[in-house]
């Protein structure tokens, strides 16, 4: 019985830990680029080391950090850090390729399409805004024609969805062929990099159950 409590404690205290931890946390946040011109959901709330993972619908959507106030003007990259997943074509149903961003600040953040006047016309969406901001954006976007798109893609991983666990219909023919290409962009690295976090996670739970076995 002594044994069963002392668990039972050590337990919760890992579990106390654990929900300080934000990484052990992490969650994974969906947003697809739709063929409306949106991005569904338009706000989210998002801790440090949950994942933005973009998906994309027809015809060709992109994803660019931008700024809250920039000098620049809306839809406009970042003028430090963000991110900017590349142009994602699909002909049907969502390109194969998913675009993950790892959140490191809790920051008011917003993101929009680079595409032609997709962002003038709304393509926009905010992570951890306060109210209004999303709109404020949008207002000023309507006033341009067309977005700024940095040069190359960084700030994320591009992989295949082959971790996602709702898939639909359209993705099932096409994760077939993705084995053969996704040797060459890297995601055996991705993998490889989420692995060390979870285990490092993994880490931090013993730690904390042998620290409170020893208290007792
Ligand atoms: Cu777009």
């Amino acid at each position: 019985m002594r044994s069963t409590a002392a668990a039972a404690a050590a337990a919760a205290a890992a579990t106390a830990l654990l929900a300080a931890a934000p990484a052990a946390l992490a969650d994974t946040i969906k947003i697809t680029a739709t063929s409306d011109l949106t991005f569904d959901p338009s706000e989210v709330t998002a801790a440090k080391g949950d994942v933005l993972e973009f998906h994309f619908e027809p015809s060709n959507h992109s994803v660019a950090m931008g700024e809250f106030g920039s000098i620049n003007g809306p839809c406009v990259p970042a003028n430090e850090g963000g991110f900017f997943s590349g142009y994602m074509p699909t002909s049907g149903g969502e390109n194969e390729k998913v675009f993950q961003v790892t959140m490191n600040s809790t920051d008011p953040m917003v993101f929009y399409c680079t595409q032609s006047n997709h962002c003038a016309q709304g393509m926009i969406g905010v992570v951890n805004a306060d109210d209004g901001q999303l709109d404020g954006y949008k207002t000023n976007a309507s006033a341009i024609a067309n977005a700024v798109a940095p040069k190359s893609v960084f700030g994320g991983v591009l992989t295949t969805e082959a971790d996602a666990s709702d898939d639909d219909d359209s993705d099932d023919g096409d994760d077939g062929g993705d084995s053969s290409d996704s040797s060459g962009d890297g995601d055996q690295d991705d993998e490889g990099a989420a692995g060390t976090v979870r285990a490092a996670t993994g880490g931090v739970a013993l730690a904390a159950v042998g620290a409170v076995f020893a208290m007792i």
